[in-house]
């Protein structure tokens, strides 16, 4: 009761935004099918670990009051050992890491789930932005693509309601393709691709980063997410189209220059004789 009410007391002060982090423990609200499963497994996970402390806190509490020492000069029995007790301090966390495990296992499997996909974007992480090529057929064919750099922020296009396949491409070294709305990131590593499903099932503005410290200006490795409806989403490839940023293959980085005072700056840093 008492953390209830601090932690109560506490969230009057806090904007709408931080109260829903705190009803979901932390966690933004989930805005894929895939990300509720996460959520759920992170919800349950909290109920599970807080029983235990409630049950752990409790039998302290009460050792405490019930064996207290009473007089000056009173010695406590003095206990050495107890198989039960023993054995079920050993089987009891194993129990319980076998059931996180089994529910662990069964989330990582309908997150990774690939079986069907409506759309694939082709992911590139590239020192330090993103290339997103949205194919225009299937798995294969021409795409339209955006490409950010230097203070450029690329913004992620995605329709509502359709699974999409993530394709992860780095021309250089490892990145981490993440959106937190999503609850997911992965490694995007150079010579092998990596690919995860999203089904986005909130219309709205989301931000994405990348999560693998891959450099200077990793901090700046950031990009925009907007979810809109389907018939926006085909606009937006129109538009893509229309403005030239069409491909036969899929634009893969590399080439893909940071800003000229960026570089600037990091051949300013290497001269320094690097603090790294
Ligand atoms: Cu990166």
């Amino acid at each position: 009761m008492v953390v209830a009410s601090a932690a109560l007391a506490l969230l009057a002060g806090c904007s709408a935004e931080t109260q829903d982090e705190w009803r979901n423990l932390a966690m933004p609200d989930p805005a894929t099918e895939q990300a509720q499963h996460i959520f759920e497994l992170w919800r349950w996970s909290w109920v599970a670990a807080m029983a235990t402390g409630v049950i752990v806190w409790g039998l302290i509490l009460w050792v405490v009051v019930r064996y207290r020492r009473r007089h000056v000069d009173e010695i406590p029995v003095q206990t050495r050992y107890n198989l039960p007790l023993e054995i079920f301090y050993t089987v009891a966390p194993i129990v319980m890491v076998v059931v996180f495990f089994y529910h662990t296992i069964n989330v990582q499997n309908a997150v990774l789930d690939d079986t069907e996909q409506d759309r694939t974007i082709e992911v590139v992480g590239q020192q330090w932005s993103w290339t997103f090529n949205h194919r225009l057929d299937g798995e294969d064919g021409p795409v339209v693509y955006t490409s950010g750099a230097g203070g450029n922020v690329p913004t992620l296009v995605l329709p509502v309601g359709e699974t999409i396949q993530f394709n992860l491409h780095s021309p250089d070294v490892i990145h981490s393709f993440g959106i937190p709305a999503f609850l997911m990131k992965m490694d995007v590593i150079p010579g092998r691709v990596n690919h995860y499903e999203v089904t986005p099932d909130t219309e709205g503005t989301f931000v994405g980063k990348c999560y693998e410290l891959c450099g200077t200006y990793h901090s700046r490795m950031l990009f925009n997410v907007e979810v809109v409806s389907a018939a926006d989403y085909e606009q937006y490839l129109q538009d893509l189209e229309a403005d030239g940023f069409v491909s036969e293959e899929p634009v893969l980085g590399g080439g893909q220059a940071y800003t000229q005072a960026g570089l600037d700056d990091e051949s300013a840093d290497e001269s320094e004789g690097g603090a790294e």
